[in-house]
């Protein structure tokens, strides 16, 4: 591995950094083989957002949102955690206070160790009723009959537990992810584009409460200029050396 060298600012903010963020997008799982949404081979650039997810557009067409959810599920399942998802995982004892915010649906953080993961757009992990709300584990139900398969309870459709464009995100989860952010002294954002609100609205909370922004992306995003500091390459190299330079900042004598 390439010793990453800080500039001297950086080094000082993420030595004395107390609570840091780390929050994620499509991107950080790209190396775990599990597809992102937008850009050249992006998910959106096969099918319309609005005709996959969301609420109107599982309305119109049940069994191809399921069915296109499943195929993504049965991914999920074969997956495995990255370096990049890894790299996250060892921050917890690194720092006083951890926060994990993430966009993506796949649990790969939690996989890798990481707990208390603030899940902004829900978890493929689970389905839940679209008629009574009742959630149950995605692994359950994959086998039930029907696309979607039938609520045992109601009879309603079962859904993707993930947010839909047009939806609001768990508002406890929100919260816990605002709150994160305004304490925040280091902001880490991999692997989003920065696109879709509120969680893109965190990056920007978090400068203006002056925290140090690091952006891990290999293309520029539109809220790259927030950030303090830029690594363009993948998140499964650029996390790891980022750790590597905050093991040696953080134990080298002060
Ligand atoms: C790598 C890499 C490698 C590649 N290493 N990096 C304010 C302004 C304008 C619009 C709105 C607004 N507020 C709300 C809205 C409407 C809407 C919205 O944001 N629209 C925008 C698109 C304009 N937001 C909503 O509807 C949200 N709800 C809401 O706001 O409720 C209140 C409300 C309701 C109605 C009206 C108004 C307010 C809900 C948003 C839900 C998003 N859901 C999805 C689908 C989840 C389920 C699923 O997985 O199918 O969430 S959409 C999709 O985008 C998914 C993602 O979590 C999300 C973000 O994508 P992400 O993670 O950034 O991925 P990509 O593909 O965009 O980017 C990947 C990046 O990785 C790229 O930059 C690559 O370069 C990089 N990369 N390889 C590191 N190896
Ligand atoms: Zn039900």
């Amino acid at each position: 591995m390439d010793l990453l060298a800080l500039p001297l600012n950086v080094e000082e903010r993420l030595r004395e950094a107390s609570h840091v963020v780390a929050f994620s997008g499509a991107g950080l799982s790209a190396e775990s083989g599990l597809g992102t949404f937008r850009g050249a081979d992006g998910l959106w650039t096969q099918f319309r957002p609005e005709e996959l997810a969301s609420p109107e557009g599982f309305s119109r067409h049940p069994s191809r949102v399921w069915d296109w959810y499943l195929s993504r599920y049965r991914a999920i399942a074969a997956a495995d955690p990255n370096p990049g998802h890894r790299a996250i995982a060892s921050w917890a004892p690194r720092f006083p206070s951890l926060t994990i915010v993430t966009q993506n649906i796949d649990g790969l953080h939690q996989r890798a160790g990481s707990d208390d993961v603030l899940e902004l757009h829900g978890s493929l992990l689970r389905a839940r009723c679209s008629r009574c709300d009742r959630p149950l584990p995605m692994a359950e139900v994959v086998g039930w009959p029907g696309s979607p398969p039938a609520c045992d309870d109601c009879g309603g459709k079962l859904r993707p537990d993930v947010v839909w464009f047009g939806e609001i995100l768990p508002e406890e989860v929100l919260a816990a992810a605002i709150a994160g952010t305004e304490e925040s002294d280091v902001f880490v954002a991999v692997g989003t584009s920065a696109t879709v609100y509120p969680a893109a609205g965190l990056i920007e909370l978090a400068y203006r409460q002056r925290a140090l922004v690091i952006e891990i992306n290999p293309e520029e995003t539109t809220l790259s200029s927030l950030a303090g500091l830029c690594l363009r390459g993948p998140a499964g190299q650029e996390l790891p050396r980022l750790t590597e330079a905050i093991e040696r900042c953080r134990s080298a004598p002060r």
